[in-house]
């Protein structure tokens, strides 16, 4: 179990937002080590799959369409408590209730399309750490 490693995506808003720079370096200096790290796009099927606990969901359809029509970056990141510590980094859902300094209140524009993903539970941090890299790109 990696309780010490969360995983995270930059999302399409963020992307095309130009603050992928930024949000890294709010990472960094937070105390979190970059393990891995890649630009990728996910295809309809990936996204299905990556969100599939919210396939009931009344927002998936949008959710899907969402986070495929761009590029993400994913990374696996390494700090004491990870997961936890990450969600605080990160804000509340809802950019609109996130704390002020957070990622998603200063990047996040909506519910929807609020700027990075990261992990609620160390079991899903190593299941979407699996869905997006191998062993041998992890550091
Ligand atoms: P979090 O990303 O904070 O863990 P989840 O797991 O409840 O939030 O939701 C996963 C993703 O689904 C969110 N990041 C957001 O993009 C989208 N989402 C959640 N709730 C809504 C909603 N009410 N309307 C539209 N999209 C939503």
């Amino acid at each position: 179990m990696m309780t010490n490693r969360t995983f995270t995506m930059i999302k399409p808003d963020a992307v095309e937002n130009g603050h992928i720079g930024s949000i890294l370096e709010k990472i960094t200096s937070a105390g979190f080590k970059i393990l891995a790290l890649k630009k990728t796009q996910l295809t309809v099927a990936d996204a299905e799959a990556f969100y599939s606990v919210h396939s009931e969901r009344p927002f998936f359809g949008e959710l899907v369409e969402f986070m495929t029509r761009g590029p993400i970056v994913a990374a696996v990141l390494e700090k004491e408590n990870a997961v936890n510590d990450f969600r605080v980094l990160i804000g509340a859902t809802n950019p609109a209730e996130a704390a002020e300094g957070t990622i998603r209140s200063l990047y996040a524009t909506s519910m929807g399309e609020n700027a990075v993903h990261g992990s609620d539970s160390d079991e899903n941090a190593a299941i979407e750490s699996a869905f997006h890299f191998s062993g041998r790109e992890i550091f």
